[in-house]
């Protein structure tokens, strides 16, 4: 029986080991829980690292490793301490990640990072040609793999392959500084679909593909050599019942089912009921544009002071990559920005920002969801951005406003969003102003329509609208190649 192959660097569950033991913790995020509708049953299997280096783990531990991935549909590639560093933290890190983002200045062009990189989308090649035959579809995940659709290729020529980049495809001019632009464009094109979260992100990888390498590119399709490859945007969805959902229960939870941090959100809408909740929540990650939000909130309590004791600021940071170099540096920033301004606005009764630096579980993001009045999502760039759709997920009372960033790949389907530039401190302290004084009918007959796109348009349906494209497109290849 032919099954789906799906591939990303990270695995949905992430194993450790304490105590001699192994212990599988399940990865949030995104691609984890959007993947969920795909992987599920025998009919897939899930190929990426376990999260353990070959340094980390004793030889004993190998089977019952295996043992506890394949309970999950999952099957793990090597990587050494090294790998982890060169490709990881490096390549897609320090190269990919900046560049595809526009921080050409945090941009690194290593060779031995690049080195690296291929040999590590080469072990997860191999490991897929292990693990699958001719038949099966396979399903390869985002920027650290964007080698591996053609070296899977030139094994298994009939193969059907899919790709999908959920971080955006930057323009032309800032693509082809990198030195390996060619291999990478090429890397892609091993794919029989190539999918972006947006119709731009997709004209700009159009643009490279015809201007590097010269080749014909006709509306979404390229041809090479004898095949051809159709790219397409997929705006990727949530989960919206899962957190609808978890919305209602939280509301109906009684006082003594509330979590700690839920007790400290109460306690501060009983003492202060007129002060609006603002929610900013992240990876800690400069792309998020974090420091410049909290920048922007100081301006803008000091453009409409009558604010101050009327709002506090929640940032709740994700860690994220803390072995490079400019996440520490990020990290410090922030610090010395929360410190400063709470130190010189704070008063007896109101301390301006909130601030939390660490994951948070499920039901934590769902206190916090429902009880801001306010979201603000300021990404100087992102592919999607999930935290926006999620937020709107949980308004049941359909109460709430989003602040989104332009910047954002969510921001196309957001258009009742108030949306914002994130370098306009002007817009965004009025756009606070007007955000914090919205009627509530406003605000429920926007988030109306948010809601309905984003119950229609949810994950699993992404997750099939790329996968039927993939199959229509092998069944159509048939047809082009026997004639
Ligand atoms: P990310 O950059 O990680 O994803 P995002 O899309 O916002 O950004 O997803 C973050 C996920 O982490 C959300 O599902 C959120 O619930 C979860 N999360 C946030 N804070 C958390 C916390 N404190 N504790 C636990 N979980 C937390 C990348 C791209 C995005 C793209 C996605 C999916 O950078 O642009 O939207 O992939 O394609």
């Amino acid at each position: 029986m032919s099954k789906t192959i799906i591939i990303s660097n990270r695995l949905p569950v992430q194993l450790q080991i304490s105590d001699g033991g192994l212990t599988a913790i399940p990865s949030v995020g995104g691609l984890a829980t959007g993947m969920k509708s795909v992987h599920s049953g025998g009919e897939s299997l899930w190929i990426g690292w376990s999260g353990l280096t070959d340094e980390d783990t004793p030889e004993s531990l190998e089977s019952e490793i295996d043992r506890a991935l394949s309970e999950h549909g999952c099957a793990k590639v090597k990587l050494t301490a090294k790998d982890v560093d060169g490709f990881y933290f490096g390549f897609s890190n320090r190269t990919i990640w900046p560049l595809f983002h526009y921080f050409l200045e945090y941009t690194e062009f290593e060779l031995d990072f690049w080195n690296v990189y291929k040999s590590v989308n080469q072990k997860f090649a191999d490991a897929i040609i292990a693990h699958s035959d001719e038949n099966d579809t396979i399903w390869v995940h985002d920027y650290q793999l964007m080698l591996v659709p053609q070296m899977v290729r030139e094994k298994r020529p009939n193969t059907s392959i899919g790709f999908f980049l959920h971080i955006p495809f930057p323009s032309y001019e800032i693509f082809r500084t990198m030195p390996w632009r060619e291999e990478v464009l090429t890397g892609l094109l091993g794919s029989d679909l190539i999918g972006f979260h947006t119709y731009d992100y997709e004209r700009h990888f159009l643009s490279s593909v015809r201007r590097l390498l010269g080749l014909d590119v006709s509306f979404n399709d390229v041809y090479l050599d004898h095949r051809v490859i159709k790219v397409d945007s997929f705006p990727m969805g949530i989960d919206y019942k899962k957190f609808k959902d978890a919305a209602l229960e939280h509301n109906k939870n009684k006082e003594d089912q509330r979590s700690d941090l839920q007790i400290k959100l109460d306690n501060h809408k009983a003492s202060a009921p007129d002060t609006k909740l603002i929610l900013s929540i992240d990876r800690l990650d400069y792309s998020k544009g974090i420091a410049k939000r909290i920048n922007a909130f100081e301006y803008f309590l000091n453009k409409y002071p009558e604010y101050k004791e009327k709002v506090r600021l929640i940032i709740l940071a994700v860690p994220s990559r803390s072995n490079v170099p400019q996440y520490q540096l990020l990290k410090r920033e922030i610090d010395e920005l929360v410190g400063r301004i709470n130190g010189e606005l704070s008063t007896v009764n109101w301390t301006p920002i909130w601030y939390f630096y660490r994951s948070l579980p499920f039901e934590n993001l769902i206190d916090l969801y429902t009880s801001s009045d306010i979201a603000w999502l300021t990404p100087l760039r992102d592919g999607m951005n999930l935290v926006a759709k999620e937020y709107i997920a949980t308004r049941i009372d359909k109460t709430g406003v989003l602040i989104l960033s332009e910047m954002a790949g969510s921001a196309y389907e957001m258009n009742e969003a108030l949306l914002i530039n994130p370098n306009n401190f002007e817009q965004q302290a009025d756009t606070l102003k007007r955000a914090i004084t919205m009627p509530k009918e406003e605000q429920m007959a926007r988030n109306m329509f948010l809601q309905n796109r984003l119950e229609r348009y949810n994950v699993e349906v992404w997750a099939n609208e790329f996968m039927n494209s993939l199959n229509r497109k092998s069944e159509g290849d048939e047809t082009f190649v026997s004639q």
